[in-house]
């Protein structure tokens, strides 16, 4: 409860903020998305990571809130991008479980890209596999912002327990390649073949694929042998602040 009070200041007081992690194209480097990634700034402890706040917002329901905030932010800051003749690309938006089984998440998320002015494919949800164990529920949330026009990501793919049959029948754009996998590409040959396995995966079956957690040349290296389009990591870099995105725009001109 106090946790909760500590946070629920916080919200009121706008101490959270947004940090962009831009996402490269391989081949030229261009810059074809951002995930939006929260931060809070404590009046005294620094900027905190969601690492630590997420978890209690998730355990408190301040979720519901928070991940309105971060929603609501994110698709203002890329209409805001666009309007001022950045790069049309969308924003990726990490939702938490309970978030993804809220009543009317579709028609709610909807309302805040009319809102915001944000046209619905510029808008990417990131969830994870550990929210697709009901086939039944989640065909139905997916399906529906799928038809609203909203992209879905699959986040940390690879980790999760659940089938890969619902890759064949639920509406998802792309698959995010978890970082595990990458960290000891260069050394490990199993990591090598779950990799490139997924990158074939999602070609045949038409979907993007991005790999994560890349942080050096090397690694790069693996990932382009393996046809791999997209890449987000430091290696590229990391999350910015909104005005440090703003200078890598003007340098991809
Ligand atoms: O940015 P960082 O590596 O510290 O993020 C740590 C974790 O917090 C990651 O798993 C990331 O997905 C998660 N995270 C960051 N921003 C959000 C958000 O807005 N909503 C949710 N649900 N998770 C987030
Ligand atoms: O769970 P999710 O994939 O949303 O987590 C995103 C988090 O991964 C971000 O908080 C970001 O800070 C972190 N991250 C992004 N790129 C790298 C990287 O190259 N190496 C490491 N260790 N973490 C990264
Ligand atoms: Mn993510
Ligand atoms: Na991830």
């Amino acid at each position: 409860i106090e946790l909760e009070g500590y946070l629920r200041k916080a919200l009121s007081l706008n101490e959270f903020f947004l940090h962009y992690q831009p996402q490269f194209r391989a081949t030229d480097n261009q810059i074809v998305g951002v995930e939006a990634l929260v931060r809070w700034r404590h009046p005294s402890r620094g900027v905190v990571s969601p690492g630590i706040f997420i978890p209690i917002a998730e355990e408190t329901g301040i979720i519901y809130e928070l991940g309105s905030w971060v929603l609501r932010e994110a698709c203002r800051q890329m209409k805001e991008w666009h309007e001022a003749g950045g790069p049309l690309i969308p924003v990726s938006v990490n939702l938490s479980s309970q978030q993804f089984h809220q009543p009317n998440l579709s028609s709610y998320i909807q309302s805040i890209l009319e809102e915001t002015g944000l046209a619905p494919q510029y808008l990417e949800l990131e969830i994870t596999e550990s929210m697709m164990m009901d086939p039944g529920t989640s065909t139905s949330i997916l399906n529906e912002l799928s038809e609203c026009g909203i992209r879905i990501s699959l986040d940390d793919f690879g980790t999760g327990y659940s089938s890969l049959s619902y890759l064949k029948l639920l509406p998802i754009h792309k698959l995010k390649i978890d970082r595990s996998f990458i960290r000891d590409i260069t050394e490990n040959p199993n990591d090598k073949a779950i990799v490139a396995t997924i990158i074939s995966m999602a070609q045949h079956l038409k979907m993007d694929v991005i790999a994560e957690g890349i942080e050096t040349k090397e690694q790069l290296d693996v990932l382009m042998a393996n046809d791999c389009k997209e890449i987000q990591g430091y290696y590229f870099s990391k999350p910015l602040p909104a005005d440090e995105l703003v200078e890598a725009f003007l340098k991809m001109k």
